[in-house]
């Protein structure tokens, strides 16, 4: 028997560990696990030699008792039950009777019951080392979640290679928008010493189907790429490892000249080329699972190969080829946009920028570049159409970039689960070549890409519960399951993230899922109404009201309120031309007032505040009655809260209620700012009397 050789069993040890709640484990706790292990097999056979399958086994035994059992080396499978883990090359040979028809594909698993005599094993059986640990993890979700695992036959592929998360992380330990304390990463410009957050960080990743993390800044530090910075990365790849998370790092272009001691970075120049395979060769010398690279170009005041009049082409080419031999990945943003705009030209449009440089491009980069597109236009604002440039690019590779931090939309003191709007992006039709939904162009199956997928900014801390606010776990929980499997509803991946932290009483279970649910329609109501932006104040830390801040700079984040009415024409007729970037399918909804949805209708068109909306209300009415309603709904977030006293353990209660009276407060604040400043620029009374008569 060739690999069965390799098998070993961990047998789950009786002890128990009890944790305290401080959020820490996340949707890891494995409470239910622990009272449930008895029905369960004791036996853990691991089958192979692989660090990460080996992981997946250790981690079962945890789950089940809460600690390591004795690892006792074996030459054949158990006689008694027992999980059985294993790739397929692997598996297939020690259960010859498995018929190769759901042999799933990637990082994907195959999970199967099988009975021999009377003996039965759950088999946890890998596309890959990853698909293992992936298989694993899920099977102690559905235990977690009190599913009937007695008989499975469940064989799941993940619908995208590029499955990765981005930490804006600095060197000196700050995280450019990161509201959850200082960099697990790194310290006074090294990596830090201690990385046992990391590897937890890595563990939690990989139990949705995380693949990949770059750990720096887009706004990076050239430094990253520096020979000495080498041996710190090195050890940040060995605590990925186990949970197969491969390290990347975002770059600048000019490192060649920063750290490389070249007189130029000019992508078309022979020993800028020469450097960043160098560059590549060595950390792949010492890291050879290494990811890749992430850029932010000509962006935001970054260099970038304009500088050089060269093109995105020409900057990502140069970088992948250098990845290329070694199977690594660049990922090249389409943030790229001019940010000195000017606001008196009815024409310029920020929205349009991604599009009008990148479309161009198409089908000019290398196979290992993938083109990194916000899932909007502007910025990670609480609503934006889906970027046009998703359906202009047929002959690259692309991924979506997602915002888990919530920059835009209430910094982790305000409950916004965001899986709904990644959702309704996903699910988008683009109408271009027949139904051509984002998620299917994404994952490169609509145009047959070899490489495509996932990418969110998480900004995890030291804070020990990771995000800041417990709740915001569900949005990097529905991340990773939405890039896992996009077609997962918003309600289930709620209903799951539920279960798996706070446990499966059913009240529990309803009312959390339900306060998860309708969280960013209210953040929504109550900060920028109909698509015109988030209203925030976008010049400083894009938090709390900033009405006047989009307007009169070159940003381009601008709803063009003034005492006549508000919103962006971008309209192909008398705008912008922005419509004009999607399908004529597409145009067609947008341009028209009458067929624009109306909660893009401050994003398409100006309208006056008289302007009458398919609810039958006028604009300004609207900008009220959601305002008030809003905020209505965030004090209701605490009551329905307060209905589970007694329910939830105390920790987690208290920090939970506490954000939602924060919360609850603050959304007043906006709803006065907001309701007086229309009041105020149009002179138009609230029916209901409210504005102006607190
Ligand atoms: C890292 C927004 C943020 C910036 C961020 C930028 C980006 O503008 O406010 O902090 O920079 O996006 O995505 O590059």
């Amino acid at each position: 028997m060739p690999s069965a050789l390799l098998l070993a069993c961990l047998a789950v040890a009786a002890q128990r560990m009890v944790y305290a709640e401080t959020g820490a484990d996340a949707w890891l706790r494995y409470a239910v696990l622990q009272e449930r292990a008895t029905s369960l097999p004791n036996r853990v056979a691991v089958v192979g030699n692989s660090v990460i399958v080996k992981t997946a086994g250790s981690e079962l035994v945890r789950a089940l008792e809460g600690r390591p059992g004795k690892r006792i080396p074996t030459q054949s499978i158990p006689a008694d039950d027992a999980f059985v883990l294993g790739t397929w090359k692997d598996i297939h040979p020690l259960f010859p009777e498995l018929k190769p028809v759901r042999i799933p594909s990637g990082d994907g698993f195959w999970l199967k019951t099988v009975r021999r005599k009377k003996t039965k094993y759950w088999l946890i059986i890998g596309a890959n080392d990853r698909g293992v640990l992936y298989g694993m993890f899920s099977l102690l979700a559905r235990i977690a979640r009190q599913r009937d695992v007695n008989t499975i036959d469940d064989s799941q592929s993940p619908s995208a290679p590029i499955r990765w998360v981005s930490q804006w992380d600095n060197l000196d330990g700050s995280i450019e928008r990161g509201y959850a304390g200082r960099s697990i990463f790194f310290d006074s410009g090294q990596v830090r010493g201690d990385l046992t957050r990391v590897g937890d960080y890595a563990r939690l990743l990989a139990s949705v189907g995380i693949n990949g993390c770059a750990i720096n800044n887009v706004n990076a530090d050239p430094r990253i790429l520096s020979a000495d910075f080498l041996p710190q990365l090195v050890r940040v790849a060995d605590a990925f490892r186990p949970w197969g998370i491969k390290l990347a790092v975002s770059v600048d272009m000019s490192s060649s000249m920063a750290v490389g001691g070249l007189k130029t970075f000019d992508p078309l120049d022979r020993d800028v080329a020469a450097w960043w395979q160098k560059t590549a060769d060595a950390i792949y010398q010492r890291i050879p699972d290494f990811g890749g690279f992430v850029v932010k170009a000509d962006s935001e005041g970054r260099s970038g190969p304009s500088q050089y009049g060269r093109t995105a082409t020409d900057a990502a080419n140069v970088i992948a080829r250098a990845l290329a031999p070694h199977h690594g990945v660049l990922l090249y943003r389409a943030f790229v946009y001019n940010h000195h705009l000017d606001w008196r030209d009815p024409k310029a449009d920020r929205a349009r920028a991604a599009y009008d440089y990148f479309h161009a491009l198409d089908g000019k980069f290398s196979e290992n570049v993938i083109i990194q597109i916000k899932y909007g236009p502007i910025d990670f604002q609480v609503r934006e159409p889906a970027s046009p440039l998703f359906g202009a690019m047929p002959n690259t590779n692309q991924a979506i970039e997602l915002q888990v931090t919530q920059e835009y939309t209430g910094q982790q003191r305000h409950l916004v689960f965001l899986a709904p709007m990644w959702k309704e992006i996903l699910d988008f039709d683009m109408h271009v070549s027949g139904a051509t939904p984002v998620k299917k162009i994404v994952s490169g199956e609509t145009w047959h890409r070899p490489l495509g997928g996932y990418n969110a900014v998480v900004n995890v801390g030291l804070d020990e519960n990771w995000l800041a606010h417990p709740l915001a776990m569900a949005n990097l929980y529905g991340y990773g399951r939405l890039a896992w499997n996009p077609n997962l509803s918003a309600d289930e991946i709620a209903g799951e993230w539920t279960r798996l932290t706070f446990g499966n009483n059913p009240q529990v279970v309803e009312t959390i899922s339900k306060m998860l649910l309708f969280s960013w329609h209210i953040y929504e109501s109550y900060t920028g109404p109909l698509g015109a932006g988030t209203l925030t104040n976008i010049l400083g830390d894009h938090y709390g009201p900033g009405i006047e801040s989009s307007e009169r700079n070159g940003w381009g984040q601008w709803h063009r309120a003034d005492e006549h009415g508000m919103g962006m024409d971008r309209t192909i007729a008398t705008g912008t031309g922005y419509i004009g970037q999607y399908s004529p399918e597409v145009q067609k909804n947008y341009e028209s007032l009458e067929k624009c949805p109306d909660e893009l209708l401050l994003f398409m068109h100006h309208v006056a505040y008289t302007h009458v909306l398919h609810s039958g209300k006028t604009l300004i009415q609207h900008i009220y009655d959601s305002h008030y309603e809003g905020a209505e709904q965030a004090a209701k977030l605490v009551t329905q809260w307060q209905s589970l006293h007694g329910q939830i353990d105390d920790e987690r209660y208290n920090a939970i209620l506490d954000r939602l009276e924060y919360q609850a407060g603050h959304a007043i604040v906006w709803r006065d700012t907001v309701v007086n400043w229309f009041f105020k620029a149009s002179g138009i009374p609230d029916a209901k009397g409210r504005v102006g008569h607190p």
